[in-house]
């Protein structure tokens, strides 16, 4: 069974690893564009990842791939249309990726629960009293600047330092806006106006993200900082850097991952949850509620 929002909103603490498989419903998307563009072969990629053990879907008809253009509201929404409701309706907990608060208010209409805005509520200033009011979580993550322009030189004093700043200050915002902070979770933005070594020296530091108190989210998947160290250009032969880097990150601290190979992801983590429930024993802390990765 996947996990409850109340699970997720406190895996921080449990280090229950929680999945959330990317649907793309999107001509565009870097990785999987235009394959899911179809509505039933989209709802039917949604089943799949859940019946692989994911605990959410995150829908999305926007690209943010760098370069991308812009995408309407009621254009996000006619795609959104004849898929998102229908994954929710097979009760599938269902995240909206958009950073508008028409799309995420048509999503929520049609049984979403979650909003993950990838401008951390900067984009549409009421996307964040919506997530107050209306949505059980609310994910903030960080970018430089904006898709279109995003990864032109981007620089950094102190990537990790910068970054949980700026979550920070979007915590902060997002509880102005009348948000439980307890119902947020923050993503360092892998890949939005980041090089390499910003990419690395994030997932390598999450503690000190995690140090904000609420869960940390990566989405790691398939990105293109795994195929400048692997030398792979096509992304679907990503899986591997994607489960090292979803590995890695959970031993620093994150325990929500954003993926698209959902079932080896899955298997990784349960197997790195495990080793990690075998080393709080040892060390005398054995307790953690029972169980695997996934259920
Ligand atoms: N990455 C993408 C989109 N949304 N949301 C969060 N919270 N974290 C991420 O790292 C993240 C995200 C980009 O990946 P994808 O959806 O596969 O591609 P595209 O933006 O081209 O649709």
């Amino acid at each position: 069974m996947g996990a409850s929002v109340e699970e997720i909103l406190t895996s921080h603490k449990t280090r229950r690893p929680i999945v959330t498989g990317v649907l793309n419903v999107t001509p565009d998307s870097f990785s999987d564009g235009g394959r899911f563009y179809d509505p039933a072969a989209a709802v039917a990629q949604a089943l799949r990842m859940v019946a692989e053990g994911a605990d959410v879907i995150d829908v999305g008809a926007e690209s943010t791939r760098p370069g991308s253009a812009r995408v309407s509201a009621s254009e996000q929404i006619r795609r959104l249309e004849p898929v998102l409701p229908e994954v929710a309706k097979a009760g599938v907990r269902v995240s909206i990726d958009t950073t508008r608060a028409e799309v995420a208010a048509f999503a929520l209409d049609a049984g979403a629960e979650i909003i993950n805005d990838v401008s951390a509520g900067r984009d549409d200033p009421q996307l964040l009293a919506l997530a107050a009011s209306r949505a059980k979580a609310l994910v903030l993550m960080h970018m430089l600047g904006e898709p279109k322009t995003m990864q032109v030189e981007p620089r950094y004093d102190d990537v990790v330092g910068e970054v949980r700043e700026f979550l920070a200050d979007r915590l902060a915002a997002a509880e102005k806006a009348g948000a439980e902070r307890r119902r947020c979770i923050v993503d360092p933005g892998i890949g939005f106006g980041k090089m390499l070594v910003h990419n690395l020296a994030l997932l390598a530091n999450v503690e000190e993200l995690a140090g904000l108190g609420v869960p940390v989210m990566v989405g790691p998947s398939r990105k293109r900082f795994i195929g400048e160290i692997s030398g792979e250009d096509n992304p679907d032969r990503r899986a591997g850097g994607s489960i090292a880097a979803c590995l890695a990150a959970y031993g620093a601290g994150a325990s929500i991952f954003r993926v698209h190979d959902v079932a080896e992801v899955v298997q990784a983590l349960a197997v790195a949850r495990a080793i990690w429930q075998a080393r709080t024993r040892r060390a005398g802390r054995g307790d953690l509620p029972a169980g695997g990765a996934g259920g």
